[in-house]
C-alpha cells in the first residue's frame, strides 16, 4: 500500500494475539461498507486514501502500528462498534504514545453515542464525526490537511479552548443514488473470500450491495435508526447498475444486501429482479437478502429466484408472541411459517435468526424458541445473545442499573453485559449449546447443512469444542 493522507480503519474485535484464535476469529468477515463509501466519496474528491481491515486481515496491533507507520497518514480514522472498541482503546493509546503525528477521527454507532466521554477522555486529540459520514469527512478531513478551521463543519464533535463543541447536526443523505460506488479496490478482498452473511459459496467474488439507509421499524435491540434515521431508497435501476459495474470490475458473481431489509416492497422488488432480467445478469450473478417473514410473497419469491436469489435472512428472533411482542417485533409466529413455506416453494434456502436471553426470557421461553426454530426447519440457524448495544432501543431502556458496565466498552469483552431476570449466565450459555444442538445435530440437518456449505469441518469442530467446554463447566 502506498502512503496515504486519510487512513482508514477497522478495528478488530479482539485485544491480543490469544484472542485471535478465539470466538471473535469465527465472526464473519465482512466489507465495513461505512468505511468503503466515506473512501470512496473522499477519493473522488482527489484525497489519497488508504483502508486496513484489520479484523479481515488478522493483523495484531503492533502490525497494525508498524502499517500505519509505513503510510504516514495525515489522518487516522477509526470505525467504532462497541464490540471492537476495547481493542480501539489501546490502538488509539498506542497511537497517542508513540507521538504519531496524523489527526485521529472517529465514527460509527459507538463513537457517535459515548462522543462526550470520548472527548473527555482524549480532550483535542480527537475528532468525532456523527451520522452518516460521508459528507462531514469530506468537509473534515480536507480543512485538517490544509490546517483551517473546523467549526464550519456540520456533524462532528471536538474539544477546542478546554470546551466540548458539537456542531450543528448534519443531514442524512437524501438522494442515495448521488454517492459513488463503494471504493472495493482498496480492500483486500482476498481477505473476505466465503465470508459472505456466514455462508460458504462456490462463486468467486462476493460483494456487499446496499439498496437503502434507515429503517421503518423500531426493534428495540437495533441501532440501526441511531445512524441512519429516515428511511430511504435507491432506484432499482441504479442498484442494477452497480451489480453490472461491480460484475465487470471485479468479477463479483455474488452480492449479500447490508439492508434493514431488501427489496423494500413487493412492487419494487419485481421491478428489480426484472431490470436484472433484461439485463441479463440473473445467469452470471446470485445474491442473498434479509426480509421481513410478513412481506413474503409467492409471486415476489418466485421472480427473486428467477433473478438469482439464492437465500433469505429471516429475523424470527423469538419463539415467544410475548416477547415478540415486547422486543417491537410487528411479526407473528404464523409469518414465520408461512415465509419458510413460500421460500421453500419457490427453491429459496432460509436461514433464521434467533436471540436468546432477551428482556423476559426464561428457561421455558428459550425452549420455545429452540422449539420454534426446529419446527420451522430453515435450512441454517443462528442463536445470538441478546445484547443491548449502545445506539439500540434497548441500552436506554435497560441500562439504569440493568447493564454491569462500568466502562462501557470494556464489557462487551468478557463478560455479558445483560442478563434476564429469568437466566443466569452459565443457563443461558447452556441454552445456547443446546439450541445449536437440537437443531444442527439431527440426522438430515447435519448432511443437509454439509451438502450446502452451512456447516464445514471448521465450524463442526468449533462447536463440538465450544459445547464440550460448556458442559464441562456445567
Ligand atoms: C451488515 C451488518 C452486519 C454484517 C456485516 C458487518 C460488517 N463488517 O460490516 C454482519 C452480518 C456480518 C454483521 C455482524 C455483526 N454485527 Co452488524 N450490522 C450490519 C448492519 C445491518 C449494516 C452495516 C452497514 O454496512 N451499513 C451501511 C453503511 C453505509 O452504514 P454504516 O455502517 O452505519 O456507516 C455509516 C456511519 O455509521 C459512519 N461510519 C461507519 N464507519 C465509519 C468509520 C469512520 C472512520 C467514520 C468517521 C464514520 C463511519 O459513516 C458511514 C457512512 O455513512 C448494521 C446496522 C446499521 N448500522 O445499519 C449492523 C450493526 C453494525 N451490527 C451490529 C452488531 C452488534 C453485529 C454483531 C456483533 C452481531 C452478532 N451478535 O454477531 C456482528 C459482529 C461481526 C463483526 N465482527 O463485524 C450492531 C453494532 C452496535 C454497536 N453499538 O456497536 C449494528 C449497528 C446493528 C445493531 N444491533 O443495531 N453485521
Ligand atoms: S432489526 Fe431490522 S427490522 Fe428491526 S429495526 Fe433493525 S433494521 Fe429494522
Amino acid at each position: 500500500m502506498k502512503e496515504c493522507s486519510a487512513l482508514l480503519i477497522n478495528p478488530a474485535a479482539y485485544a491480543s494475539p490469544l484472542e485471535r484464535i478465539s470466538l471473535y476469529s469465527f465472526a464473519t468477515t465482512c466489507i465495513p461498507l461505512g468505511i468503503a463509501y466515506i473512501a470512496a466519496v473522499l477519493r473522488k474528491n482527489g484525497i489519497s486514501v488508504g483502508v486496513i481491515d484489520q479484523q479481515a486481515e488478522r493483523l495484531s496491533n503492533q502490525e497494525l502500528v508498524n502499517r500505519i507507520i509505513e503510510l504516514k497518514p495525515g489522518i487516522i480514522a477509526f470505525s467504532c462498534l462497541t464490540f471492537a472498541m476495547a481493542n480501539t482503546v489501546s490502538l488509539i493509546n498506542t497511537i497517542l504514545e508513540k507521538g504519531l503525528s496524523g489527526y485521529i477521527i472517529l465514527g460509527n454507532v459507538h463513537a457517535d453515542y459515548f462522543s462526550k466521554d470520548i472527548l473527555n477522555e482524549w480532550r483535542e486529540k480527537v475528532f468525532i464525526v456523527h451520522g452518516e459520514a460521508e459528507m462531514s469527512m469530506l468537509e473534515l478531513v480536507n480543512r485538517l490537511l490544509t490546517k483551517k478551521p473546523v467549526d464550519d463543519v456540520d456533524g462532528i464533535s471536538f474539544v477546542s479552548q478546554n470546551k466540548i463543541i458539537r456542531t450543528p447536526e448534519r443531514k442524512n443523505i437524501e438522494d442515495l443514488d448521488i454517492l459513488p460506488y463503494p471504493a472495493y479496490e482498496l480492500f483486500n478482498l482476498k481477505a473476505y473470500k466465503n465470508s459472505l452473511a456466514v455462508l460458504n459459496t462456490e462463486e468467486k467474488c462476493e460483494l456487499p450491495l446496499l439498496g437503502s439507509r434507515g429503517c421503518p421499524y423500531s426493534c428495540i435491540f437495533c441501532a440501526q435508526k441511531f445512524t441512519h434515521k429516515t428511511p430511504r431508497y435507491r432506484k432499482e435501476l441504479e442498484i442494477v447498475n452497480e451489480i453490472e459495474f461491480m460484475y465487470d470490475k471485479f468479477n463479483a458473481s455474488y452480492f449479500g444486501f447490508y439492508d434493514a431489509f431488501f427489496p423494500f416492497s413487493k412492487k419494487s422488488g419485481i421491478n428489480f429482479c426484472n431490470t436484472l432480467i433484461k439485463k441479463g445478469l440473473h445467469k452470471k450473478i446470485g445474491w442473498d437478502t434479509a426480509l421481513c417473514p410478513e412481506m413474503a410473497d409467492d409471486e415476489l419469491f418466485k421472480v427473486m429466484r428467477e433473478a438469482g436469489a439464492k437465500r433469505i435472512f429471516f429475523g424470527f428472533e423469538s419463539g415467544n408472541e410475548e416477547i415478540l411482542k415486547s422486543i417491537n417485533k410487528h411479526m407473528k409466529i404464523a409469518d414465520a411459517f408461512n415465509a419458510v413455506k413460500i421460500a421453500r416453494k419457490n427453491r429459496l434456502d432460509v436461514v433464521g435468526l434467533f436471540m436468546l436471553g432477551l428482556p423476559k426470557e426464561t428457561k421455558n421461553t428459550c425452549r420455545q424458541t429452540i422449539d420454534f426454530a426446529k419446527k420451522l426447519d430453515c435450512d441454517a440457524a443462528k442463536f445470538c445473545f441478546f445484547v443491548p448495544f449502545p445506539g439500540s432501543l434497548s441500552f436506554n431502556l435497560l441500562a439504569p442499573g440493568k447493564i454491569s458496565a462500568p466502562r462501557y466498552w470494556a464489557v462487551y469483552e468478557k463478560k455479558r453485559p445483560y442478563l434476564p431476570d429469568g437466566l443466569n449466565e452459565k443457563e443461558l450459555n447452556f441454552m445456547q449449546w443446546r439450541a445449536l444442538f437440537e437443531f444442527y445435530a439431527r440426522p438430515h440437518k447435519l448432511i443437509k447443512s454439509v451438502l450446502k456449505g452451512y456447516l464445514d469441518f471448521k465450524k463442526i469442530m468449533f462447536m463440538a469444542k465450544t459445547m464440550l467446554r460448556l458442559f464441562c463447566r456445567l
